[in-house]
């Protein structure tokens, strides 16, 4: 859209008025902010129904990506870039004298996920919207989100995250679109005269879900989609009122996200939630397709839908119920037709995250659905059991153990299950899905992760965007493909020289954060090492503090060494107990390490609490080092990975998840990697003789280093230390940190060597930026688009082209 900045000040002031009764001047940041997001909206409104409409008109196939988690981070900056109207309204916030910035920092950032798996799914409403392709989210609106972190006596506190305490002004509530999820009671199968089966529900707790839509706006293409996100409420009940307590626990469906990443809870509520907003996402679906079609005949080739995880597999049994109970569709139509409307994705090939539900818990929650996956159990083993034997079947059948195992679930009835990155997709055939890869070889595939180079580089890194625009001109911005172009210049000297500046005033932007935020004076000068993702113990936030310890050790001795600022940002499950121990040894070695003159002359270590989207956005562009240190095999792709590269932090990597692929783009020179192949562990793992003890023994600087957390010279950790010097000498570390501690040294000495060398290190730099485009978001949805959902992307424009 067009906006000049003159149109904005008249409208920015009107809009004030009229929701304040007050001129600008009075208004609080908060209410500046509740202006400008409402004036913003204003703009999507239109749009945002012309999509709509022209879905329907021209019968779009749309895609539905069914998530229980996204994390879109904060919107209003983010849709004055879309919209292609951010200049303007800065430059009038500006000249109203209002910083922008301070503007932006007073909305709150839905924390609806966990990590990874809720900003992919949010990454991939933003590409859909921004390729012009029919894709819809459907999830969950949560009250609380994430729980907000904080820090005790270095010690983890988890606080509720009441992000809608001042509204949430993205979202529209839409009552008239509210279905009925049904829970419990008992299901009785009655023939009727037609000899179809009527299917009769007694008793159920009924529940209301009413969606909340949230405009997901396109890049430069007039493209708004729509995020969906359900909230449980008591129906409005002819007859029967509902008591306080059961409003109570249906208001509970939707009150907090579970803080679980990579692992699976097991609870009931968690159950609840799975098929409170996949039933609801389903019918709401069935019922908006049969508004303009007489039968489901065509509905698969209408409507895609992915199961992010295996969190919305009840997706499956539910189409099958509606298409079956509600539009008297055959068995074998309605699988017909289920098969090739679903697919599936696999985020992790650790076994505490595949989900199963005990039967007992399931068939009591959700009868119908239940009977469903028993004949889907049935059929399974029918036409395999003879092709395949029993023992096979009998181990990835739906049903089995006593409980409801989603992953085959999933797989069975998808027509593709993917990975995150080919090495997590390979592991996946050979390990975790091993036996249904035996049966359906065509299924599975990989795709690999990206991210939205328009939030992490257009709008977190100003000082790089503008240096991009003046050097290669503004197409990166549409096509990231184009920072390719970078490469010519990496030998021009200036260019370097330009970069590293830019990178300095990112440096010093974060230095003043850090200061805030956790009054400590860091140095901008330093190298600024970066590691920011949940706190896992695969993914060896210990062996960056291993490091750390050494390298004190050394200070200690008298060694001199460039600068080195260690930068964390990691929540804990709340009740995973051992990260919560590896967060105390962190705060007290970030003490240690700060409170020592002699030290932290050459060594500080700061980590920030309650990491978020909004907080990456400002450590992103700071970042020198991009740790990337998880046991190989273990993560399944990453994705801050894929953020830090594009930002032009160089890799320390082992050879784990999306890692190996961005050393296959940057080239080995480009990228730091160490420690032990997945193959190399695995073969630990077969002969059974990994010793993490040998290590201890015979190298003198990791004995050095461990004893640290036991012999007193790091204070307040008496209990942690000793624990997880346990875990890694009387437990045999089962992730692999001793055995990789010597060779992510070595390469960390290399780093310092290299930083010595700034222009050799820029030119690094560079060859990373240009390199990032190829995970770029648009790209991966596209491949969705092609290979799984067979949808093609198309926005206005390209009709007044045609
Ligand atoms: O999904 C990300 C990947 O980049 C990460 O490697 C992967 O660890 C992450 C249960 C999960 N896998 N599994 C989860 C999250 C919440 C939950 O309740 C599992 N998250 C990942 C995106 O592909």
């Amino acid at each position: 859209m067009s906006l000049t900045k003159e149109q904005f000040i008249t409208e920015f002031k009107d809009i004030a008025l009229k929701l304040y009764a007050a001129p600008l001047d009075d208004l609080s940041t908060q209410q500046l902010y509740q202006a400008l997001a409402l004036l913003t909206r204003s703009y999507i409104g239109q749009p945002w129904a012309e999509t709509k409409k022209r879905y329907d008109q021209e019968e779009t196939k749309q895609v539905f990506y069914f998530s229980i988690e996204f994390l879109p981070g904060r919107l209003l900056q983010s849709n004055l870039l879309n919209l292609g109207i951010l200049s303007e309204v800065e430059a009038g916030l500006n000249e109203l004298g209002l910083r922008p910035q301070k503007i932006f920092d007073a909305e709150a950032d839905p924390g609806l996920g966990n990590g990874g798996l809720g900003r992919l799914a949010s990454a991939f409403m933003d590409a859909m919207a921004s390729v012009g392709m029919a894709g819809n989210g459907n999830g969950i609106r949560y009250q609380y989100g994430l729980f907000k972190q904080a820090f005790v006596n270095g010690y983890q506190v988890e606080l509720p995250d009441d992000w809608m305490r001042n509204g949430f002004a993205w979202e529209t509530r839409k009552e008239n679109r509210a279905v009925t999820v049904k829970f419990g009671g008992w299901v009785e199968l009655r023939p009727s005269r037609s000899g179809n089966l009527r299917v009769i529900y007694h008793n159920t707790d009924d529940v209301l879900a009413v969606p909340y839509d949230v405009a997901m706006v396109g890049y430069h293409n007039q493209v708004v989609n729509n995020l969906r996100l359900w909230s449980a409420e008591a129906p409005i009940n002819a007859g029967t009122d509902f008591t306080l307590e059961q409003k109570e626990r249906i208001n509970q469906i939707t009150q907090i996200l579970y803080p679980d990443d990579s692992d699976a809870s097991g609870k009931q509520l968690r159950l609840r939630q799975e098929y409170f907003f996949t039933s609801a996402g389903i019918q709401s679906i069935v019922r908006h397709y049969r508004r303009t079609h007489n039968s489901m005949a065509g509905f698969a080739d209408r409507v895609a839908i992915h199961i992010n995880d295996t969190h919305p597999a009840m997706a499956i049994p539910e189409l099958m119920r509606v298409l079956m109970d509600d539009e008297h569709v055959s068995w074998d139509e309605a699988w017909r037709i289920t098969l090739k409307v679903m697919s599936y994705t696999n985020h992790t090939l650790l076994s505490e995250a595949l989900e199963v539900w005990p039967i007992d818990m399931f068939s009591g929650m959700v009868p119908r659905i239940y009977q469903i996956i028993q004949e889907i159990d049935r059929r399974f083993r029918l036409v395999f059991v003879p092709q395949f034997g029993q023992a096979m079947i009998d181990r990835i059948a739906p049903l089995g153990n006593g409980q409801v195992r989603m992953a085959y679930l999933a797989s069975i009835g998808s027509h593709a299950i993917n990975g995150v990155a080919p090495i997590h997709s390979e592991l996946l055939k050979k390990d975790v899905l091993h036996d249904l890869y035996q049966i359906f070889p065509e299924r599975f595939n990989n795709k690999t992760n990206g991210i939205t180079p328009r939030r992490w580089i257009q709008i977190g890194d100003r000082p790089l965007s503008h240096l991009l625009d003046k050097k290669i001109g503004t197409t990166w911005r549409k096509n990231p493909l184009a920072l390719r172009q970078l490469h010519d210049f990496a030998d021009d000297t200036r260019f370097l020289d330009d970069l590293n500046a830019a990178k300095a005033e990112n440096k010093r932007a974060l230095a003043k954060y850090i200061d805030q935020v956790v009054h400590v004076k860091v140095d901008p000068d330093a190298i600024f090492d970066v590691q920011i993702k949940r706190l896992h113990a695969y993914k060896r936030q210990l062996l960056h503090v291993l490091g750390i310890l050494d390298a004190y050790l050394a200070i200690k001795r008298g060694e001199k060494r460039p600068k080195r600022l260690h930068i964390f940002g990691a929540k804990a499950a709340p009740s995973y107990v051992y990260a919560k121990e590896i967060i105390k040894v962190m705060n007290a070695v970030a003490d240690l390490v700060n409170g020592d003159p002699d030290v932290s002359k050459y060594l500080q270590v700061v980590f920030l609490p309650n990491y978020g989207v909004t907080m990456a956005e400002k450590i992103i562009p700071a970042a020198d080092i991009s740790e990337q240190i998880s046991t190989a095999g273990k993560e399944a792709s990453g994705t801050s990975n894929m953020k830090l590269m594009s930002a032009g932090a160089l890799t320390l990597a082992t050879l784990d998840g999306a890692n190996i692929e961005i050393k296959d783009a940057v080239g080995d020179d480009n990228v730091e990697i160490f420690g032990l192949t997945e193959e190399e562990i695995a073969g630990y793992y077969q002969r059974g003789d990994y010793h993490a003890r040998d290590f201890y023994d015979q190298d003198p600087r990791l004995h050095a280093a461990l004893d640290m957390l036991v012999n007193g010279q790091i204070p307040g950790i008496e209990t942690e230390g000793r624990d997880i010097f346990n875990s890694l000498l009387t437990y045999n570390d089962e992730y692999f940190v001793l055995a990789d501690f010597e060779s992510y040294l070595a390469a960390n000495e290399r780093l310092d060597k290299l930083y010595q060398q700034p222009r050799i290190w820029a030119k690094k730099a560079l060859a990373n930026i240009a390199e990032s485009g190829r995970f770029s978001a648009d790209f991966t949805v596209q491949r969705y688009g092609r290979e799984i959902w067979h949808v093609v992307a198309k926005t206005p424009e390209d009709d007044h082209e045609a």
